[in-house]
Formats: C-alpha cells, sequence, structure tokens
C-alpha cells in the first residue's frame, strides 16, 4: 500500500466516518419545523391526532413541566387526546437491576413493530431525580428499538414524589395512545413502591426474572409476585438454559399457591432469551391470549375503570397532604407538637386532632 508522504501530516483532514444515525431523517426534519416555534394547545392536539412524534414529545414536555403557566396548555392537549385514547394495550414491565428489562424490551419491542404495531416505552422511576435517570437512561440497549419509526421511547419523568412521576406517566399514556401507539410498554425497576403504582395503570403486569442458583424464590416480594400475570425467566440462553427450566418449575409451583385472580386469569411462566430472542414471541402471544380473554369477560374495561378511580382517589389524597404539610401554620407547630409526643405529653391522635384544628382554622 502506498501512502503519500503529505497525507502523513497531523494536520491533514481525514476522510472519516459518518456518524451512525439514531433517529430517523424524517424526526429530524419535523423536530426542526417545530422548533421554531411554541406550537398552541390545538395545534399540538392535531400534531398528536396525525402522528407527530415532536408534537407528542412537546406535549409530554408540557405534562412533565414544573411551571404554572404550562399547565393550563397541558390540561388542555390531554383533554383533546382523551377521546382517541384508550385504545391501547398497557404493559408493565418490572425486575430487579440487571435482569435484563432494557434488553427484553428492545427485543420485545421490534417483535411487536415486525407485526405493525407502534410500541411506546415509557419508565416509573421515582429515583430518576436523585441518580439522573438510570433507568431507560441506556438506550444503547435499545440501539434497534430508538432508530425504529414505529417506536416512541421515554425516559422516566423526574419527580419529587412517585404520586407526581405516576400522575405524569399517566398523562403520557393518554398523549402517546392518541398519537396512534397501540402497545404502552412501562418499565419500571422491581424495588419499592414503584411497581405497585404501575400495576395500577396497566393491563398486563410481566415479572421478568433470572434464574438463581439455590432457593429460586429468595428474594422474591410476595406482593410483586401476586401481582404477575407472567412470570418470565431471561437469559434462558448458553449454559443457562437447563437452570432457567428448573427456575421455572419452582415458579409454576409459588404461583400455584396465590388465589385466584379476578381477571379469571392463571398466570404463565415462561423462560426467554432477550440475546437470541428465543422465546420471545410467545411472551406476546400469552399476552394476545391474556387481552382476548379479558375483552370476552368485560374485566379489560371493569379494571380500567377502577384504576381511573384509583388514579382521582390517589390524586386527591396527595394534594390534600401536600398542602397540610407545606402550610405555614403547620410547618410552625409540627416540630414542638412531634418532641411533646416524643415526650409522652400529648397522645399521638390529640397531637395530630391539634394540627388538623390548627390547619383548618387559618
Ligand atoms: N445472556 C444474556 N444476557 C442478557 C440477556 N438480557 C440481558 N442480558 C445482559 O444483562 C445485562 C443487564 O441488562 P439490562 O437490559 O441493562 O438490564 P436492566 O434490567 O435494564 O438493568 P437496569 O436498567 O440496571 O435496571 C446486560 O449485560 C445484558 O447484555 C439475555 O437474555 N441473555
Ligand atoms: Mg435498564
Amino acid at each position: 500500500m502506498s501512502v503519500q508522504k503529505t497525507n502523513l501530516s497531523a494536520l491533514n483532514v481525514k476522510a472519516g466516518v459518518s456518524p451512525q444515525e439514531t433517529i430517523s431523517s424524517n424526526a429530524i426534519r419535523q423536530i426542526k419545523e417545530f422548533r421554531k416555534r411554541q406550537p398552541s394547545a390545538q395545534e399540538l392536539i392535531d400534531g398528536i391526532l396525525t402522528g407527530n412524534i415532536t408534537a407528542l414529545s412537546r406535549a409530554i414536555t408540557l405534562v412533565e413541566s414544573t411551571n404554572p403557566a404550562h399547565l393550563e396548555k397541558a390540561t388542555a392537549v390531554i383533554k383533546g387526546s382523551l377521546p382517541n385514547a384508550n385504545k391501547s394495550a398497557r404493559i408493565g414491565i418490572t425486575g430487579v437491576p440487571g435482569v435484563g428489562k432494557s434488553t427484553f424490551i428492545e427485543a420485545f419491542g421490534k417483535h411487536l413493530t415486525s407485526l405493525g404495531k407502534k410500541v411506546a416505552v415509557l419508565a416509573v422511576d421515582p429515583s430518576s431525580t436523585i441518580s439522573h435517570g438510570s433507568i431507560l437512561g441506556d438506550k444503547t440497549r435499545m440501539e434497534e428499538l430508538v432508530k425504529d419509526e414505529n417506536a416512541f421511547i421515554r425516559p422516566s419523568a423526574s419527580g419529587e414524589t412517585l404520586g407526581g412521576v405516576a400522575r405524569k406517566t399517566r398523562e403520557t399514556i393518554t398523549l402517546c395512545e392518541a398519537c396512534g401507539f397501540d402497545i404502552i410498554l412501562i418499565e419500571t425497576v422491581g424495588v419499592g413502591q414503584s411497581e405497585t403504582a404501575v400495576h395500577s395503570m396497566v393491563d398486563f403486569f410481566l415479572l421478568l426474572k433470572i434464574a438463581g442458583a439455590g432457593d429460586e424464590l429468595q428474594g422474591i416480594k410476595r406482593g410483586i409476585m401476586e401481582m404477575a400475570d407472567a412470570v418470565v425467566i431471561n437469559k434462558a440462553d448458553g449454559d443457562n438454559i437447563k437452570k432457567a427450566q428448573l427456575a421455572k418449575v419452582e415458579f409454576n409451583r409459588a404461583l400455584h399457591l396465590f388465589p385466584a385472580k379476578k381477571s379469571g386469569w392463571t398466570p404463565i411462566v415462561a423462560t426467554c432469551s432477550s440475546l437470541t430472542k428465543e422465546g420471545i414471541g410467545a411472551v406476546w402471544q400469552t399476552i394476545s391470549d391474556y387481552i382476548e380473554l379479558v375483552h370476552s369477560n368485560y374485566y379489560f374495561a371493569e379494571k380500567r375503570k377502577e384504576q381511573n378511580l384509583f388514579w382521582m382517589i390517589e390524586t386527591i389524597d396527595e394534594q390534600l397532604k401536600t398542602h397540610f404539610y407545606t402550610q405555614p401554620n403547620t410547618i410552625e407547630l409540627l416540630e414542638s407538637t412531634k418532641t411533646a409526643v416524643q415526650n409522652n405529653e400529648v397522645s399521638p391522635f390529640a397531637a395530630a386532632q391539634i394540627l388538623l384544628d390548627n390547619y383548618y382554622k387559618k
């Protein structure tokens, strides 16, 4: 190979490699058009209803905003989207860190888009305020899905409280559905209370596990197992296949100990590999079977109605609590009353009454 001497200078401009495309050129054009100005609520609604991803992203940003000026616009966009929402399947995916949630969502999401579905991936991760969004932050695990025109990936909203994050996610679901996404995947870490919140906003709840050495049931919170419509043992590949199959037997046994579900569905245990894609199609088949069942026995609609009421009450509870604890006269009295309770000078109930009376009389 002959290299000309002049080309060896460090100051020469080399041809280089063009960066890998991570989003479609179509999306880039749409983003540029939209960035030029602030669209009105009606423009956002029109954009969302015609499947415009930039309008969708903008509306989600409004919903997530803590700026009170954005609230009114966000509310109007949600209202305009609601009649076109509700037509999707909402699937919650949980599992401890490292179990392979992101890798599974990449494989599962690609499978769904290959079937012609439009997939939105959201996350509920209240810890992301502190950890700066660990969940779904690793878009490298979703390399293919990120590039897919029929997929939309949105990291967890940040928020002070789980309730706040949950509200934003619920509203984001509405916007995504109105934008034509027919499958909504909601990822959450299998620690803390966030899976309870996610369970209350999905139609199907999937628990991802990996086969561990020895006692398969160690460390599984009973509550989470009980919520699961399917337990999927991931990483069933290579040397792990046998262990995964043994784990499947164990989990099946454990699931049988739980009472029958109101949905009439018997939870299933399956194995899959998000790397080799083995078993991924079967997971979707299971979820399709579930959806068919709960449509035919009307549980699907009933559960969604229940969930709507649940979130209404949750929101009221949370707002009342916040209002109470942020009142100056509460803050003023709280510390001294706490001390009095700790010193047994006043009973907890009497102390609560003193604080509440003080709150109401202001
Ligand atoms: N062998 C094998 N490895 C897998 C499989 N799925 C995921 N992994 C690997 O497991 C590791 C963790 O995967 P992630 O997808 O990041 O796991 P996660 O549950 O999203 O983790 P957090 O985001 O930290 O909660 C990565 O190194 C993946 O390559 C699988 O099916 N088989
Ligand atoms: Mg992840």
